[in-house]
């Protein structure tokens, strides 16, 4: 992620005296930064507050306070990825466009290399080529799908995947989706179909929905989560395109502001260009 936007947020702490000039830039830095007015607003209150009652003195003491603040804003539950070690399915979602098929197939690299046994299931059944693209990912990787092509019903694909998925023993099966947010029942319904499906078919498996947003979309990220949130659970964020022009903010304001773990990063185009996403890494790299 272009953490350079926070460089001069380093700068700052070196000012001589805590004033308003210090707390105006913090400010500005912060947002243009995307870490979003909500989140800075809370984080400005603070520190304000921390000047009040003496625990901060000067702009280097608010480095630290800084540090704290959002690491424990941003600290995953320990169990954030136990996902990964069960029989789980996963379900991704997003809009057109965020790299929901591409994380997908890199995702599934990932378990693969872990020893865990994959399978796909082309469910974005609605975008023409989808599902050519998601077998290119299974052939690039070696992971078996289960597709039945454009225009097919997903929860009938999702119920053949399940059945693939339980007689050849699989331990994660990922499943695409097709990302109509702009036409919110139809997803609802779409999903609800998937959902029912997994629940008759497969209760044994977690089921963990991750939703992708790409990070070069700033708030527009925030408001797509916001929006994905009030039609299902979302377990997680997949945070796509960090290796572009995004803001180091956008990890900050989506955690703060929806309550939503970042769970991978995505940095490219290719199949290893994912990791899972490290919160106390990330806040240091940002102040070190
Ligand atoms: N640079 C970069 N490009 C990405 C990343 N993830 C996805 N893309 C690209 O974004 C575009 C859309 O991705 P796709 O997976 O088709 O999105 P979907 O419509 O949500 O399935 C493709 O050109 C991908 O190669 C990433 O982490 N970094
Ligand atoms: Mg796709």
């Amino acid at each position: 992620m272009a953490i350079g936007l926070f460089k001069k947020i380093k700068g700052l702490f070196g000012m001589e005296v805590l004033d308003d000039d210090f707390y105006d830039e913090l400010e500005e830095t912060l947002i243009l930064a995307d870490v979003g007015v909500k989140t800075t607003e809370e984080l400005m209150d603070s520190l304000h507050d921390a000047e009040d009652e003496k625990i901060i003195k000067t702009p280097a003491d608010c480095k630290q306070f800084l540090i704290d603040f959002l690491k424990k804003k941003m600290t995953p539950s320990d169990r954030a990825y136990d996902f990964e070690n069960k029989k789980t399915v996963i379900l991704v979602v997003g809009v057109n466009g965020v790299g929901k098929t591409t994380s997908i197939g890199k995702l599934a690299a990932h378990y693969k290399s872990r020893g865990k046994k994959v399978i796909l299931a082309a469910a974005d059944t609605f975008r023409a080529g989808a599902t050519e693209q998601l077998q290119l990912w299974a052939d690039r990787t070696g992971v078996r799908i289960i597709a039945q092509g454009d225009g097919a019903d997903p929860a009938a694909v999702v119920f053949d995947a399940v059945a693939a998925a339980k007689a050849s023993g699989a331990d994660i099966l990922i499943c695409d989706t097709a990302g109509r947010l702009h036409n919110k029942k139809n997803l609802m319904n779409e999903l609800a179909k998937i959902y029912r499906v997994l629940e008759r078919e497969y209760s044994e498996a977690h089921l963990e929905t991750l939703l992708v947003l790409d990070s070069t979309t700033g708030q527009n990220a925030v408001n797509q989560a916001a929006e994905f949130s009030a039609v299902t659970e979302i377990n997680g964020i997949i945070l796509s395109k960090t290796d572009g022009t995004a803001k180091g903010g956008i990890a900050i304001a989506i955690e703060s502001e929806l309550g939503i773990p970042v769970k991978y990063v995505g940095t490219g185009e290719k199949a290893g260009d994912i990791a899972a996403f490290d919160a106390s890494k990330y806040i240091d790299e940002i102040f070190e």
